[in-house]
């Protein structure tokens, strides 16, 4: 591939920074720990890192609440550890992107203080969405549109005019509309493309923009009532955000070709995607439906087809994606039992990396890592908990700290005596990847030898998959020049086809068949 095309068929690691690996010894991770451990990423095989956001926050939502897009929050390091992490990274081959938050900024954000304290009609309020409220004195909400955290979207300043935020109430919502909102976002990507980053990560990409009639989405007591045509949602993938990605990608061909952006965005159909990828816009986007997709061969299929289908017609390659820093952990997803649920992810990894196209993979994920459910309330510091009144847990069990090394917590993750953030569990003593770096049956060699295979296989990667006929439960296809991928998903064993060679198992054959929830990478025998 081609230094400019070098996305349409990386696999992208992401690491969530805070969990990845503390250097500094206060139990939280940092930059200088992501750099120590970079090496640990290359001999894995992956093509680049993400990272989640770095700069100054008060972390009211784990760093997506950013108060200073320029500077590196304190807890994470200083400004020279990020250009020392970028250095670090392309000298052993990793290209690295960041994340860059657009729809919100932290209510400590210069700009935000100063629309507090300037006051209502004032052009510092401009920037955000600032409206009065409805009732005689004001003291409803101007919308009935709900935080995706929980509660309403809307919150009262002191002075009675209330402010849009679609997350946390520490998380005001930008005016789109706003020039120079426009203009301050399109400088700091330059700042971070001048400081050598490859690629950028948009949160929240299908926000943005709201209706400037500020409609109500019809929201009962029961809950959300979606309007009936999500194509013209009052604040969620709104036709105009693409003007704003048509200028970001202007402004990534000013740093050359080979710069990229990747969406985030949740929207429900992969033509509604593919409209955010294309040769003026931005490069790729997370496929989200393979992620949301239940182990079943039917629907699986489903999803690679309309996906595949919806992204070549753009001329772009499809991204897989099963986990991050927001959802339920593969292994906890796929099965209610652990063992289950481990040989289950084990095939999905191959399915994943034998599809044509990108692959994200979470920080853990390669070492089969599984939700942990059970924290203790205290401990819980997403915001959904406390926005959803105590109901809804959130995402804290897939951002607990990486098991490195050693048989008890903190498991290497740091040398300090302070407590990791969140406490691991001690059932990952076997999951550490000094564990599993031993053990040639371990989910990180299983990883390590599909990302290699990979590297080395022309048939992987950007390119055409071709279905072969399988039975029911079966899913089977084959790749150009001469691979092949079988994933059992039904209840029986299956036969692997006749002359097949094995490349690689996600689990113990039997015989010529496949057992039930295993995966197999065929070569030409
Ligand atoms: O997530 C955007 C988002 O919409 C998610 O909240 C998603 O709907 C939900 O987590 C699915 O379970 C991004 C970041 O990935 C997330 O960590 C941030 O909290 C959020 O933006 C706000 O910046």
């Amino acid at each position: 591939m081609d230094s400019a095309n070098w996305w349409r068929d990386a696999v992208v690691y992401e690491v969530y920074v805070r969990s990845f690996a503390d250097a500094d010894g206060d139990g939280t991770g940092d930059l200088a720990g992501l750099r120590s451990r970079l090496g640990y990423l290359a001999d894995l095989g992956v093509d680049a890192v993400w990272t989640t956001p770095w700069y100054r926050s008060p972390m009211v939502d784990g760093g997506y609440d950013v108060q200073d897009h320029r500077s590196v929050d304190p807890l994470f390091g200083t400004d020279a550890d990020a250009l020392a992490l970028i250095a670090e990274a392309h000298r052993l081959g990793l290209r690295v992107l960041i994340d860059v938050v657009p729809n919100h900024t932290s209510d400590r954000h210069r700009w935000f203080r100063a629309a507090l304290a300037a006051g209502p009609g004032s052009p510092e309020r401009a920037r955000y969405h600032f409206r009065p409220g409805r009732g005689a004195d004001g003291e409803r909400p101007p919308t009935d549109w709900r935080s995706v955290f929980g509660g309403p979207a809307w919150t009262r300043a002191a002075d009675g005019e209330w402010y849009l935020h679609l997350f946390a109430p520490e998380q005001p919502d930008l005016n789109w509309d706003h020039a120079g909102v426009r203009a301050e976002f399109e400088d700091l990507l330059r700042f971070w493309f001048a400081r050598g980053v490859d690629g950028v990560r948009i949160d929240v990409a299908h926000g943005l923009l709201k209706d400037p009639a500020f409609p109500d989405l019809g929201v009962g007591d029961e809950g959300i009532v979606r309007p009936p045509d999500r194509s013209r949602h009052p604040h969620w993938d709104r036709d105009g955000v693409h003007d704003i990605y048509r200028s970001w990608r202007a402004v990534a061909g000013e740093f050359g070709p080979d710069r990229v952006f990747v969406a985030e965005a949740w929207v429900d159909r992969p033509d509604r995607l593919a409209r955010y990828i294309r040769p003026d816009e931005l490069h790729t986007a997370f496929n989200f439906d393979f992620l949301r997709c239940a182990w079943d061969a039917g629907a699986l299929r489903e999803v690679i087809d309309s996906t595949i289908e919806a992204l070549h017609a753009v001329g772009a390659p499809a991204t897989w994606v099963l986990s991050n820093h927001d959802v339920v952990r593969p292994v906890t997803r796929f099965a209610d039992h652990l063992a289950l649920g481990r040989r289950r992810a084990r095939a999905a990894l191959l399915l994943m990396l034998a599809l044509p196209g990108g692959a994200y993979l979470y920080q853990g994920e390669e070492l089969g890592l599984d939700e942990v459910g059970d924290l203790p309330e205290a401990v819980l510091a997403d915001p959904t908990w406390e926005r959803s009144g105590r109901t809804r847990r959130g995402r804290d069990g897939c951002r607990v700290p990486l098991p490195w090394s050693g048989s008890e917590p903190p498991f290497g993750f740091t040398d300090g005596d302070a407590r990791t953030w969140l406490p691991q569990p001690a059932r990952w003593r076997t999951m550490t990847a000094r564990a599993q770096a031993d053990d040639p049956g371990s989910m990180l060699c299983l990883s390590r030898a599909a990302l290699a295979t990979r590297r080395e296989h022309p048939a992987l990667g950007d390119g055409t998959m071709t279905w072969t006929p399988a039975p029911d439960g079966v899913l089977s296809f084959t790749r150009e020049p001469g691979f092949g991928c079988v994933v059992n998903l039904a209840a029986e064993p299956c036969e692997l086809p006749d002359g097949a060679r094995v490349l690689l198992a996600s689990g113990p054959l039997d015989g010529g068949r496949v057992p039930p929830d295993t995966a197999v990478w065929l070569g030409r025998s």
